[in-house]
């Protein structure tokens, strides 16, 4: 935090509260002010300056020195304070402004490594021209520069026109980068560059408000990235994303509301709750009010507050005002914990050709209480035998979306000829748990007939849930059988899509559905069963599809969505044929490595070898680590790899690596990689019964906590759901935390996640 070196470079971060370490200073995000900022340094060790705002003097200082002067006009608070000083390399481009700014667009890497930072420009480009035509934004400088450095503790930082970013979310090539990886620069980008409207023109009041702008910067950079991409696969992206961190966020001993209400350190609210929970307030607003509506209500939130640091109150104000709809009850929202839990049952009358739906919410409060109900936008439809029942209607449903705002209701609907199965929440559209009891049968006719793409995919997801948790062979081969019918009809037309229906729920959503003596060792097996029950009932149709989606020889990568889908798809066949058969699943694995032409094959197909024990593995691990010796943005990726093999012998692994010339602890991204992709990402190991696993992240924890609390203490979030494991090893959780909170002058910041966590 303030002002640090990272590689040689000198650069800031100064969000949440880092500026002071730079000068004395009211250090509150309603304290604006307009900076001129002189920056002066040896030349050679800084040619590039920069500061915020636009270049306005440059200048020697003596024969070694010189120095830049940057003038920011836009007051702004001291968090968005930046400056950097370096040896950098750049790409720049030129863009337009819809009111015919020209703006000098530049993103500044290590020397050397510009042809990757060609995305990013692209990225910037992209973002600028689309916040005009989605939202009426332009950028409002004449310069705007991204700068990459390789010590950094979140993704990126917004500061005004001079973004700095984590180089993992700048830096990409084909040889270098997944298609994850391409998809993630495009969408943080785009996050920090939107930020420039949602929290630098309009900021915080105070840092209880950081939702105000990163709730709806995330909503805001969903869409972005929704409209570059496919929109139904980048949504099951994002929920699958809120059911890995938020819900467990939500469930557990760190819970909070959206807008806190009291915190110890703020910068252990930087939380998936606020971020992305903090996006579906914003598109719950959007679906309630229409499309026209919100893009009303925002220009009216901008127009009214632009150079004001605002609330919750002053944005649920404008929406208010363009539509004249009360949103009191709705802004419960930000204030509610906990993830509601939303039960539906049904009755059908044949002779009347009338269906109800009965809706009970619920969200226990502190006293185990419900609160005062929730508004839930519920888009909804009913599927007959041979798809949607369009001739069905119900007086509660308007343009699909039937509006619970009591603790329970119940909707009729008229003109319905057969019984239907239910598609609720329609695109996901509210973060709740939905509690209604389908059958496999019904589940796969949603599969096969729901117009909602979404509700296709969640219906796949419920089968294998209930496979997972309750396994049974006779009805896992019904399964294949639907997912077999399918693929053969439409996996070709839309391979991301397929990709994702393939996907089984992760080992954390299996054990989010138990309700307590969580054992991770059984859902590992369970899961594990049912992937080699489909590789093995869909092996043949797997491996036509990968033929058929295999690359045209000599072709050239491009990480557009089409061909990402494409490659997912047949990386997806690859590793199911493998859970089935992992001899031949080995070979054809190392066979796809070694033939591989991007990252993304190549990952792929590591991935699918590191669950498969064997000389092969090490083989191809032992090679993996010589060719890409001087990356560590891939070494990392290869840390991860190991660090999530779901055996007993990843512990002394883990030990081997972390003495290996790449890791240091020093750097952010290593600890994440090794250690962070560990303690969140195997399950199995991290809650070993004999404690091995929760000891050697307190260790961790315990070396990082004085140089960096934030990531120590971003680390012992892992220890999080420890009361729903079983008994044996929530105690030896519990023995790990205590030694933690014993170790003398511990960080605020892990001293606050573990009162909390112990509770
Ligand atoms: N403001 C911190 C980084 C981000 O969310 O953009
Ligand atoms: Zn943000």
């Amino acid at each position: 935090m303030g002002l640090y070196r990272s590689s040689g470079v000198y650069c800031t971060q100064c969000e949440a509260d880092g500026f002071r370490r730079i000068t004395y200073f009211l250090d509150r995000p309603d304290v604006m002010a307009v900076y001129t900022t002189r920056i002066e340094a040896d030349r050679a060790e800084a040619p590039v300056l920069l500061g915020n705002g636009n270049l306005v003097e440059t200048g020697s200082v003596g024969a070694d020195r010189h120095f830049a002067v940057w003038h920011d006009p836009h007051p702004k608070p001291a968090y968005l304070f930046a400056l950097v000083g370096g040896r950098l390399g750049k790409v720049e481009t030129r863009f337009t402004t819809m009111d015919g700014r020209p703006v000098t667009c530049a993103v500044y890497v290590e020397p050397g490594k510009e042809p990757r930072a060609d995305y990013a420009l692209d990225a910037v480009i992209r973002s600028m021209a689309w916040d005009e035509t989605a939202f009426g934004r332009a950028y409002d400088l004449d310069v705007f520069n991204v700068v990459a450095v390789s010590d950094f503790n979140m993704g990126a930082m917004e500061n005004k026109g001079l973004n700095i970013f984590n180089d993992k979310y700048v830096l990409a090539s084909p040889e270098t980068a997944t298609d994850g990886d391409y998809a993630a620069i495009e969408a943080i980008i785009a996050h920090e560059y939107f930020h420039n409207w949602s929290g630098n023109r309009v900021t915080c009041r105070d840092w209880f408000q950081l939702c105000l702008k990163e709730g709806l910067t995330v909503f805001r950079d969903q869409e972005f990235s929704s409209d570059m991409r496919s929109r139904p696969v980048h949504r099951i992206g994002e929920v699958r994303s809120l059911r890995a961190r938020q819900f467990p966020e939500d469930a557990g001993p760190l819970r909070h509301p959206v807008r806190p209400r009291a915190y110890a350190e703020i910068n252990n609210f930087y939380t998936a709750t606020v971020y992305d929970k903090g996006a579906e307030i914003v598109r719950m607003l959007r679906t309630l009010l229409g499309a026209e509506a919100f893009r009303a209500g925002m220009d009216r939130y901008y127009a009214d507050n632009d150079g004001r640091a605002a609330t919750v109150e002053d944005f649920l104000a404008a929406f208010a005002a363009v539509s004249g709809r009360d949103l009191s009850a709705f802004a419960r929202w930000y204030e509610r914990p906990g993830t509601p839990r939303l039960a539906v049952t049904a009755t059908y009358d044949p002779a009347a050709g009338r269906y109800a739906l009965r809706f009970a919410q619920s969200l226990p409060g502190e006293a185990g209480r419900d609160g005062p109900p929730l508004v839930i936008p519920v888009a909804l439809g009913l599927v007959g035998a041979s798809g949607p029942l369009t001739e069905a209607s119900s007086p509660d449903v308007r343009d699909g979306v039937y509006v619970l705002d009591r603790a329970e209701a119940e909707i009729v609907f008229e003109g319905v000829s057969e019984e239907p199965v239910p598609s609720l929440l329609r695109d996901f559209s509210a973060p709740v748990r939905l509690d209604l009891p389908l059958s496999d049968t019904q589940s796969m006719r949603l599969l096969a007939q729901d117009s909602d793409p979404f509700n296709r995919w969640q219906a796949a997801q419920d089968v294998s849930l209930r496979l997972i948790l309750d396994p049974d062979p006779g009805r896992a081969d019904a399964f294949a059988a639907a997912l077999g019918r399918f693929l053969d009809d439409e996996a070709l037309a839309d391979p991301a899509f397929a990709a994702l229906v393939l996907a089984l729920p992760s080992e954390g959503e299996a054990a989010d559905a138990v309700p307590s003596d969580v054992d991770p060792d059984a859902i590992h097996r369970a899961r594990h069963d049912l992937r080699a029950h489909l590789g093995t009932a869909l092996r043949s149709r797997l491996e036509r599809l990968d033929a058929a989606l295999a690359p045209a020889a000599g072709a050239a990568y491009s990480p557009d969505a089409a061909s990402a889908g494409r490659r997912s798809l047949r990386n997806a066949a690859l590793d199911l044929v493998a859970a089935g058969d992992p001899e031949a699943g080995a070979a054809r694995a190392a066979e796809r490595l070694a033939g591989a032409t991007n990252m993304t094959d190549r990952l792929a197909a590591l991935g699918t070898l590191a669950l498969i024990p064997g000389e092969t593995r090490e083989t191809a691990l032992a090679e993996f680590a010589a060719r890409y010796a001087d990356e560590p943005l891939v070494l990392d990726k290869w840390f991860a790899i190991q660090a999530q093999i779901p055996e007993a012998g990843t512990l002394e692994r883990i030990t081997r690596l972390q003495s290996h010339p790449a890791f240091t602890i020093t750097n952010p991204n290593r600890v994440r990689a090794l250690i962070g992709s560990f303690a969140f990402g195997n399950p199995t190991q991290f809650t070993r019964k004999d404690g091995g696993g929760f000891s050697r992240v307190a260790e961790t924890v315990a070396v990082l906590d004085s140089a960096n609390p934030q990531v120590a203490a971003r680390l012992l979030t892992a220890f999080g759901s420890w009361r729903r494991l079983e008994k044996s090893r929530a105690a030896k959780a519990v023995e790990m935390l205590n030694w933690i909170k014993a170790i003398p002058g511990l960080s605020r910041d892990s001293a606050d996640i573990l009162a909390r966590t112990l509770g």
